[in-house]
């Protein structure tokens, strides 16, 4: 039975490939929910912003050299400074678009060969979403749109581990979506998935934690 104080809002996740359209698509939603007079916030994984995201720009700007399980744990750090905003958000109502979290940090490490148990242990206890949706492209396809910039991971040859490491993680709970069509298809369908999975937490449910 849901009980009136589990009301809260959603944690939406996008991932995918480098260049899939994942920041295009969460603008797209974030003006949609607010259009519709939801409370709801556009946030990004990596944040750039704290002081853990600082070093961990550097590092994607190879600007400094960092141990692969050192950078690692520093993505999985810059997730729980911000758990328990997150939490606080959610429970009062703000649905969170989010562009990239856990599911990078394990895919990204394990395509360089670290162990994926071992990257999914520090994320453990992080909140679970409530709907992962994984914006599907090869990695061929993405190279195409604009080419890749210099930070670190910007290469055809990684992206296809990367995509590798995805196929592994994602489960039956994964919305798949095609983002080889065009963006107003794809903000179509997002749109629909998202509004069914915004109204199921609003109805109320309760927070669950990642991989537990
Ligand atoms: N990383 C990690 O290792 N561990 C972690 O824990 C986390 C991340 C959280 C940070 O990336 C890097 O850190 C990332 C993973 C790693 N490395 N890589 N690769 P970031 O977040 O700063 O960068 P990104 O996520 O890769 O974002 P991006 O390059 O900006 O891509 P995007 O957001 O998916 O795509 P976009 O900017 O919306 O679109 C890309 C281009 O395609 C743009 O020109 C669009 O106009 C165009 N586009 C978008 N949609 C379409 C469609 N449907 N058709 C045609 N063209 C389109």
């Amino acid at each position: 039975i849901n009980k009136e104080s589990d009301s809260r809002g959603a944690l939406i996740v996008l991932e995918g490939l480098d260049r899939c359209g994942k920041t295009t698509q969460c603008s797209r939603l974030l003006s949609h929910l607010e259009e519709l007079g939801h409370s709801v916030e556009s946030w990004r994984f990596p944040d750039r912003n704290t002081g853990v995201g600082q070093m961990i720009s550097s590092y994607l700007a190879n600007k400094s050299h960092l141990d692969d399980h050192a950078i690692h744990l520093l993505f999985s750090a810059n997730r729980w400074e911000k758990r328990s905003l997150m939490e606080s958000k959610l429970r009062s109502k703000t649905t969170l678009i989010v562009d990239r979290y856990s599911f990078s940090g394990v895919a990204f490490s394990s395509a360089k060969g670290l162990d994926l148990e071992w990257c999914k242990a520090p994320e453990k206890g992080l909140l679970a979403p409530d709907l992962v949706l994984y914006l599907d492209i090869s990695p061929e396809k993405a190279a195409e749109r604009g080419g890749y910039g210099d930070e670190r991971y910007e290469q055809l040859e990684f992206q296809k581990k990367v995509a590798q490491s995805y196929r592994t993680l994602c489960d039956s709970t994964w919305k798949i979506i095609d983002a080889t069509r065009p963006v107003e298809d794809v903000e179509k369908q997002l749109k629909q998935i998202v509004m069914e999975c915004v109204l199921t937490c609003q109805k109320g449910k309760p927070l669950s934690q990642l991989w537990e």
